[in-house]
Parts: structure tokens; C-alpha cells; sequence
């Protein structure tokens, strides 16, 4: 009998295509390997993360972006008086892969000099809410094509600190019309800046007027009550938000 002419079996000599291992490679294969495969496939790719941080000139955004990188990154600029302020608001973003134990995090921050330090504020947050949206519909359009790319870059912004200025007061009403946008649109994680410059006391009170604030105008920080639907997420949120204080922390 020619060999070439018997039907081959599954796993014979039929050479085997980049993406089908051969059987004996497999091993046994059920559904707790699936776990495995996932974490594996995890590590490997690793995680991207994407911080914007959305505040007034002069509020500290830079610095903490310098302190979490220890490094220098770009220069701010506070306009002193008179100083015209640019029209343009200019968005810069700087990423860093840090790795920890094997796992991969691409951590990019977007600071966002200049905003609410016009005359006339209004529609300020426009260039901000305008790259948000953007990111998503970028994102969007990779995910719906025919034949996408196996890794997306994700550029979407998962978490924006905003920071509100120690006024000591409540917030403002320019804060809290951003905010009421900013939290339809992404997780919202409210910072007093230069929290410093106040007493502990003064900290105490200004932190409880931001959160009744924040309830009576219905603005929804992170972490959100539709996040709380699994039982594990819910208990992880209930800690976030004693060890905020309430959903509210400092800078
Ligand atoms: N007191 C105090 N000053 C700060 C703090 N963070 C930054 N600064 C100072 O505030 C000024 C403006 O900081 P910068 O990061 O450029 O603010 P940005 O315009 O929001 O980016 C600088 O002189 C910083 O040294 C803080 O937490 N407390
Ligand atoms: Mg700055």
C-alpha cells in the first residue's frame, strides 16, 4: 500500500499549521486550563491604563504627574497676571511600562495644562470632553472593522483626577457644571489640590460640603453604583470609598 495514499490520521506526520499544535503538544486540555491560558495570554500582552488629570492651572497636576514618574516630563506653565492664557488648551500625554513580578502596565497620563483660567469660561471643557470622546470612537472604529488588529492600542481614558481648588468653601460652579459632564462620560476621581494649604479641620469640613455638593447636583464619582453588581466588586468599592473618605480624596 503506497503511504501516501492512506488517509491520514489527525495527528500523523501531516505537518501541523502555526496556529494547531500537534495533539501531543496539547496535553490534557479542560476547562480549568481555560484560566491558565487567560492569565498567561495576560501576562504577555499586559495591561494598559490611561490617567487624565483635569484641573485650573497652578493646582498641582504637573507635580503630581512629576512625583509618580520621579521624573521630569514637561515644564508648567502658570500665567502670571495679564498674561493671556492661549486659547488652544494643549493636551500632553507621556507613557511608561512598568513591570511588577512579570506583569506588564503601560501607564500613560494626560496632563491638561490651562483649563478654567479664561475670562469666559464656557465650554472650556470642550477640548477635554472632545479628546475623551475621541478615544473611544477610536477605539470604536478599530473593534468594528472586518478584519481588526489581534491587539487594539487602547487610548480610551480610564480614569480622570480632577482637581478641585482648596477653596475651602464648596465647589464651584464652574467645577461642578464640568463635573456633571465629566462623570457621564468617565470615572471621575475628585482630588482637593495643594489639600496642604488647609488645616486639618478646614479639610474636613470643605471635603463634607464637596460631597453634599456632589450628591445634590447628581454627580456620580468613581466608584459608581453600577460597578457594584458582583459581590466581590461591590466589597472592593465599599473600601474605596471609606478609605476616600466618602468617594473624595486629597492631592
Ligand atoms: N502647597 C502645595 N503646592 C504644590 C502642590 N503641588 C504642586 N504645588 C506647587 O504649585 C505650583 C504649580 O504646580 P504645577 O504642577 O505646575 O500645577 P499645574 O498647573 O496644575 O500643572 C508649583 O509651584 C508647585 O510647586 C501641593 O500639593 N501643595
Ligand atoms: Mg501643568
Amino acid at each position: 500500500m503506497d503511504p501516501m495514499r492512506r488517509s491520514p490520521s489527525p495527528c500523523s506526520s501531516r505537518p501541523s499549521s502555526p496556529r494547531t499544535p500537534p495533539c501531543e503538544m496539547l496535553g490534557y486540555v479542560g476547562i480549568e486550563a481555560v484560566l491558565d491560558q487567560l492569565k498567561i495570554k495576560a501576562m504577555k500582552m499586559g495591561f494598559e491604563f490611561n490617567i487624565m488629570v483635569v484641573g485650573q492651572s497652578g493646582l498641582g497636576k504637573s507635580t503630581m504627574v512629576h512625583t509618580l514618574f520621579k521624573s521630569k516630563m514637561w515644564k508648567s506653565t502658570v500665567p502670571g497676571l495679564g498674561t493671556p492664557t492661549p486659547q488652544t488648551l494643549k493636551l500632553q500625554s507621556v507613557t511608561h511600562v512598568i513591570e511588577e513580578k512579570g506583569v506588564k502596565l503601560k501607564l500613560t497620563v494626560t496632563d491638561t495644562p490651562g483649563f478654567g483660567d479664561q475670562i469666559n469660561n464656557d465650554k472650556c471643557w470642550d477640548p477635554i470632553l472632545g479628546y475623551i470622546n475621541e478615544q473611544y470612537e477610536r477605539y470604536l472604529q478599530e473593534e468594528i472593522l472586518i478584519t481588526r488588529q489581534r491587539h487594539i492600542p487602547d487610548t480610551r481614558v480610564h480614569c480622570c483626577v480632577y482637581f478641585v481648588p482648596p477653596t475651602g468653601h464648596c465647589l464651584r460652579p464652574l467645577d461642578i457644571e464640568f463635573l456633571q459632564r465629566l462623570c457621564w462620560t468617565v470615572n471621575v476621581v475628585p482630588v482637593i489640590a495643594r489639600a496642604d494649604s488647609l488645616t486639618i479641620e478646614e479639610r474636613e469640613t470643605f471635603r463634607r460640603r464637596i460631597q453634599h455638593n456632589l450628591r445634590t447636583h447628581c454627580i456620580d464619582v468613581y466608584p459608581q453604583k453600577c460597578f457594584d453588581e458582583d459581590i466581590n466588586d461591590r466589597i472592593l468599592n465599599s473600601k474605596i470609598r471609606r478609605r476616600a473618605g466618602g468617594k473624595f480624596t486629597y492631592s
